[in-house]
């Protein structure tokens, strides 16, 4: 028959539990000052880039959906794993408190010695699943150090906070159980357990209160107030403006790179491995080219694309540096937020694929990959691996973190166009001539015309271009549009890219090699 507990042992795990709270916030504030100071991501955040390639692209797209986007899935993977770490450490609490009981019940109180190797046992058991978990993406460090000093950094951080743990669980739990030596008189002892009970309370508020403080300066520099940062008309600029440019990070948090310690490495199947610091890079002799860049998952007519001047060394001049060997297939690049995506080898010798170091004439913004980036014109934003560190040539093809997820096979870029203004949601007028206008990109192969059409489809008008700069990067067009008829007219548009292509009009979702087809709106025309 199993013993009902008596309030004593219901006072005993709640001390436990206290102290598994008091414990695992130490933890939790160990993690987050790693985090602030040295970028040394914790496992409840790893965990999301560990099981993001995993998720299967429909999966991935379904929980988008579902929490509202990707900032919400985002904050809802560090969340709820957050709080099952702080559930963790109240249950581990607990159930310390109980097996101490029972080794006390047994009269040896120098028997609590099971219990504590019971707990280390059990804390080291979690500590190898997660590390062998996690292993893959243990290279992540957001301060910028190399992959393998990096894994070193995160698995001493793990070591120490769950030391932190045992060692915060056990002193509290002991703190606040133990009673009084048998030769204290009842009312001291029980003043002093209370007075130890306030100060385990006092440390778990102060713990509580500076992980609050501590979460929330992480909070701060989150991503969430810029990923998915689009760009929208009216009033688009040949050149977007670093702080307008579109965003996209998997990141919660963006790295911020310390130059100092920052190196980019050339390896793999090469002659002559060598790496680069910051100085090394900006003395060699650099180009300036315009290029435009978009997110695979852009719909038809979105705002995840944006054109600047980038500054930076040809991948193809580092690369012969250091001599390709035979074999090679692809550039592995890897970057220090554990992303990854591979450009196979004659994109990576193409002139144009930059290790770029500046954005419109400044030193790269953090949020678009200070100190470097790569930048591959023509393919999906995807290969434009952001703050790389490693570019690895190897001899078969590797997938990137989203290609592992289902996206692809193919990066190229479709030709597309776009309206951006007028605002549509404003009525235009018969007889009123409405300047139309949008953007037109063709990945690398330039774009020589567009047109409108405002019968859905049946004829085709020439627009103006009247931006139109290089085969990397958009054209800026216009048409000047006299409405004839009052009611809703739908107004469409389509490229011809540079090899006298017209763009695809049938339309393709996003998912899985992005979208293709007409923009089509709707114009409300009154009379
Ligand atoms: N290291 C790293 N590079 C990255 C990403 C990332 O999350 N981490 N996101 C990619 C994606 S999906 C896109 S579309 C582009 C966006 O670049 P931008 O934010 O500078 O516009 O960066 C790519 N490079
Ligand atoms: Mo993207």
């Amino acid at each position: 028959m199993r013993s009902v507990p008596t309030r004593s042992t219901l006072a005993s795990l709640a001390l436990g539990a206290l102290s598994g709270l008091v414990a695992v916030l130490a933890l939790t504030l160990a993690q987050a000052l790693l985090r602030l100071a040295l970028g040394v991501s914790p496992p409840t955040e790893l965990i999301g880039d560990r099981v993001a390639p995993l998720l299967g692209i429909e999966r991935f797209f379904s929980l988008l959906e579902l929490f509202g986007g990707y900032d919400q899935l985002k904050q809802f993977g560090v969340g709820s794993a957050t709080l099952g770490q702080l559930a963790l450490g109240v249950l581990l609490g607990a159930i310390y408190a109980g097996l101490v009981r029972r080794a006390a019940g047994d009269g040896d109180r120098r028997a609590s010695r099971g219990p504590l190797l019971v707990l280390i046992g059990v804390v080291s058991a979690l500590w190898v699943v997660s590390v062998v978990g996690l292993w893959p993406v243990l290279g992540t460090n957001y301060r910028g150090l190399a992959p393998g000093p990096a894994r070193v950094l995160t698995l001493a951080a793990t070591v120490v906070s769950s030391a932190l743990f045992v060692v915060v669980l056990a002193t509290s739990y002991r703190l606040l159980s133990s009673r009084s030596r048998a030769s204290s008189g009842e009312t001291t002892a029980e003043g002093s357990a209370s007075r130890r009970a306030v100060v385990v309370g006092g440390l778990g508020a102060g713990l509580a209160i500076a992980t609050g403080g501590v979460g929330t300066a992480l909070f701060r520099r989150s991503t969430f107030s810029y990923d998915g940062l689009q760009l929208a008309g009216p009033g688009i600029e040949p050149i977007t403006p670093s702080e307008r440019f579109y965003v996209v990070t998997k990141n919660v948090i963006d790295p911020r790179v310390r130059a100092a310690t920052w190196r980019l490495e050339i390896d793999g199947l090469v002659e002559r491995p060598r790496s680069y610091d910051l100085d090394e890079l900006r003395s060699l002799p650099s180009v300036r080219q315009e290029t435009t860049m978009m997110c695979i998952s852009n719909g038809v007519g979105g705002g995840l694309q944006s054109n600047a001047m980038w500054t930076g060394v040809p991948l193809t001049e580092l690369l012969s540096t250091a001599g390709l060997q035979e074999g090679a297939v692809e550039v592995l690049v890897t970057a220090v937020d554990g992303y990854s995506d591979s450009v196979f080898i004659d994109k990576a010798m193409d002139p144009t694929t930059l290790v770029a170091y500046e954005m419109n004439g400044e030193a790269l913004p953090e949020r678009h990959g200070y100190p470097a980036r790569i930048l591959v014109p023509g393919m999906f934003g995807e290969k434009s691996v952001k703050w790389v560190t490693r570019v690895e040539v190897v001899e078969r093809d590797v997938k990137g973190f989203y290609e592992r997820q289902g996206w692809g096979p193919q990066f190229v870029v479709p030709t597309r166009a776009r309206f951006t203004e007028p605002d549509l949601s404003l009525p235009l007028s018969v007889g009123t001539v409405t300047v139309l206008r949008g953007t037109a990109f063709a990945g690398d192969r330039g774009v020589t015309s567009v047109e409108v059409s405002t019968d859905d489809a049946r004829t085709w008008e020439p627009a103006e271009l009247e931006y139109s700069s290089s085969p990397l990067a958009w054209v800026l067009w216009r048409y000047d549009w006299l409405p004839q008829r009052a009611g809703d007219v739908p107004l469409l548009v389509r490229a011809t890219d540079g090899n006298g292509d017209v763009q695809v009009g049938e339309a393709r979702d996003i998912v899985p090699q992005g979208a293709t087809g007409y923009h089509r709106v709707m114009a409300r025309v009154q009379a």
